[in-house]
C-alpha cells in the first residue's frame, strides 16, 4: 500500500515522514528532475510504503516540485493522502487542500502544530472542519509525535475502504454548470477517477494538464463554449474566477471553525 504526503513548504512534512519512517528511508530524485525523491516503509507496517511529495503552495504547474507532485498524484494515484496543514497558518495551508480533495483520492487532513495553535490561545473545531471539507481531519503534532501514527493508521483505513470524497460546494452556480457539462464530455478519455479535478483544470485551460489528458480537439472545441458563457456572466477570466472562489470558500471555512485569541488592544464587535 501507498500513502502519499502532501503539504506546503514548513509545514512539517519532513518531521512527519521521519516521525513515520525512522530509518528507512530511500533518498533519490524524480525521474528527470533534481527534485529531491524520498520514500520509507511505515514504522511496523513492512506493506505501507510512505512517499514523501515536495513542498508546495498549490498543484498548479508554476514550479518543478508542483509538476512533480500533481503528475504522481494524477498519474499513480496512492491509495492514500495525507494533507499536513501547518494549524497555525491554516487559511493560506488550505488553498492546496481545496485542490486535492478534487483528485477523489481517500484523504486525511492532518492539522499540526497544534501544540503551537494551543499555546497562542486559538481553537480549531476539527469536527466542524471535517463536515466543511467532507474529509477526515486529525489533529497532529509531528515535532512531539503526538498523532502520527493516528493518521498514518486513518489513512491506512481509508485506503482500506476508498470512500469517495464528496466534494465540498467551492465553486458558484455558473462555475459549478461549466464544470457538469466539462465533466460529462471529458470523461469517456479521462475516466471516472479524479474526474472532477480534471474538469477543473480544463476549466482554468491549464495548458499543461489538458495536453497530458490527450483530449480530442472536438471536445474542447465544445467545452470553451461553456467556459467563455461563464467568463462572461462573471466578467472575469477562468483561471481568476477558480482562484478567487477558492480564496472565497476558504475564508468562510475559517469564520466557521477557527477561533483566533483576540489580540491585545484588539476591540471587540
Ligand atoms: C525548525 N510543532 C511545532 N511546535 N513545531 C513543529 C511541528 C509541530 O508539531 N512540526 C514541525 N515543526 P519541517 P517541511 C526550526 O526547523 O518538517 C517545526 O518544510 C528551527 N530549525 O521542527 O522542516 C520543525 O518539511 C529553528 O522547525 O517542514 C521545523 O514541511 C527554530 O516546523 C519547522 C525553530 O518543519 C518546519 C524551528 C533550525
Amino acid at each position: 500500500m501507498k500513502i502519499a504526503l502532501a503539504g506546503n513548504p514548513n509545514s512539517g512534512k519532513t518531521t512527519l515522514f521521519n516521525d513515520l519512517t525512522g530509518s528507512s528511508q530511500y533518498v533519490g530524485n524524480w525521474p528527470g528532475v533534481t527534485v529531491e525523491k524520498k520514500e520509507g516503509r511505515l514504522r511496523d507496517h513492512e506493506d505501507v510504503t510512505i512517499q514523501d511529495l515536495p513542498g508546495i503552495y498549490s498543484l498548479s504547474p508554476y514550479s518543478m516540485e508542483e509538476v512533480v507532485a500533481r503528475q504522481y498524484l494524477v498519474n499513480e494515484r496512492p491509495d492514500a493522502l495525507i494533507n499536513i496543514v501547518d494549524g497555525t497558518n491554516i487559511e493560506r495551508n488550505l488553498y492546496l487542500t481545496t485542490q486535492l480533495l478534487e483528485l477523489d483520492i481517500p484523504m486525511v487532513l492532518a492539522i499540526n502544530m497544534i501544540d503551537l495553535v494551543k499555546k497562542n490561545g486559538d481553537v480549531i473545531d476539527i469536527k466542524a472542519l471535517e463536515k466543511e471539507l467532507g474529509c477526515k481531519v486529525m489533529p497532529l503534532s509531528a515535532l512531539h509525535s503526538e498523532g502520527s501514527m493516528e493518521v498514518a493508521e486513518a489513512a491506512i483505513q481509508l485506503a482500506k475502504m476508498r470512500p469517495s470524497i464528496k466534494n465540498p460546494h467551492v465553486f458558484t452556480g455558473s462555475v459549478e454548470h461549466a464544470i457538469a457539462h466539462i465533466e460529462e464530455s471529458i470523461e469517456p478519455t479521462v475516466g471516472h477517477a479524479g474526474l472532477r479535478w480534471a474538469a477543473v483544470k480544463v476549466f482554468e485551460r491549464d495548458e499543461r494538464a489538458i495536453q497530458e489528458m490527450h483530449l480530442d480537439s472536438s471536445v474542447l472545441d465544445h467545452v470553451e463554449g461553456h467556459i467563455v458563457d461563464c467568463e462572461k456572466e462573471m466578467d472575469d477570466d477562468a483561471e481568476s474566477i477558480i482562484t478567487g472562489q477558492r480564496y472565497d470558500y476558504i475564508a468562510k471555512v475559517i469564520q466557521t471553525c477557527v477561533k483566533k485569541k483576540r489580540q491585545k488592544g484588539e476591540l471587540s464587535v
